[in-house]
């Protein structure tokens, strides 16, 4: 069985920089396929069926929504437990949390808004400035988080770094000489910080300056471009893997639902659910391009109802 993970991604994302340096450290080879930095992403649209958010990964025709889900594959393909989310300390799991439910937003809303528009303005231009930041605001309609702006993104970001300083203070890495899932998650949201504020992170917090470095040199490992049609290809020729068989006596196996994220880019996703754990749900979606698909969610995060 072919079991090359496609990552579909875009270079200035922070959730896939997070999995690309886990496939760096991981040494899993993998396949990158480009993707617009906002919709429509015509490269996977297809495949995920509209899910708003990047990254999303593939083997063949199973397709993986979040990288929570995103990291159990990666640690699963590389036999690396500590990558996995499920594995997680409560410690790790409570800075997995402030990483990527607080710091990531507050690494955009701490830098002011002419350095913001400086970066953009480098990174897309003026049309595309004007485009991104108008399918940002509609990223956040009627989203269930507010993002922090000014003094109390600064104080979220502070404190985080302070934090941070102080576990790295004996270690290496947080998951001590070799990185963890939580080195990962709190990694990226740093990286966009010093990328969107254009500096490096504040000299006096000097364990995470060195830890920082540390997590970068671990780079992207073993990747290859692949073309939207070599994705294509990768999901007609296969069939989904067998189902894990969860959720055999929950009531909605085999119903029409749809799957959207609760917090933000709360686009759903329609389909049969086939599959559902503890941590996972699983959606079949039968397309004319590809034939069966099934699409993979945590349940963390995402909530399920009834198709209309
Ligand atoms: N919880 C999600 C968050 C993903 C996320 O917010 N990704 C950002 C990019 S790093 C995004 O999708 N932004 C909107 C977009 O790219 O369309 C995950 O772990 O994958």
């Amino acid at each position: 069985m072919n079991e090359t993970l496609i990552l579909h991604h875009y270079e200035l994302s922070p959730y896939a920089e997070k999995i690309r340096l886990m496939l760096g450290q991981t040494g899993v080879p993998w396949q990158s396929v480009l993707s617009p930095e906002q919709p429509p992403r015509p490269n996977v649209d297809p495949l995920s069926g509209g899910y708003r958010r990047i990254p999303i990964a593939q083997i063949g025709a199973d397709v993986f929504c979040d990288t929570f889900v995103i990291a159990e594959e990666v640690a699963r393909l590389a036999d690396a437990p500590a990558l996995d989310p499920r594995n997680a300390s409560e410690d790790d799991a409570r800075i997995i949390a402030t990483a990527e439910e607080k710091v990531f937003f507050a690494a955009i809303g701490g830098v002011s808004p002419v350095t913001l528009i400086g970066t953009m303005l480098r990174n897309f231009g003026v049309v595309g400035t004007i485009k991104f930041a108008m399918d940002r605001a509609r990223l956040m309609q009627g989203a269930t988080i507010e993002p922090p702006t000014g003094k109390r993104a600064q104080e979220t970001m502070q404190s985080f770094l302070e934090t941070l300083d102080a576990a790295l203070a004996q270690r290496e890495f947080l998951g001590g000489t070799s990185p963890n899932l939580a080195d990962f998650s709190a990694f990226h949201p740093l990286w966009l910080y010093a990328t969107t504020s254009r500096r490096p992170l504040n000299a006096r917090y000097g364990n995470v300056r060195s830890w920082y470095e540390r997590v970068a040199a671990i780079g992207h490992g073993t990747r290859e471009e692949l073309s939207p049609e070599g994705a294509f290809e990768a999901a007609r020729s296969a069939d989904p893997r067998p189902l894990p068989g969860d959720g055999a006596g929950d009531a909605r196996i085999g119903v029409e639902v749809s799957v959207a994220p609760s917090d933000y880019g709360t686009v759903p996703v329609e389909g049969t659910l086939v599959s559902l754990s503890a941590t996972r749900c699983i959606l079949k979606r039968e397309t004319e391009a590809f034939g069966t698909v099934h699409v993979h969610f945590p349940r963390r995060g995402f909530s399920i109802s009834t198709a209309s």
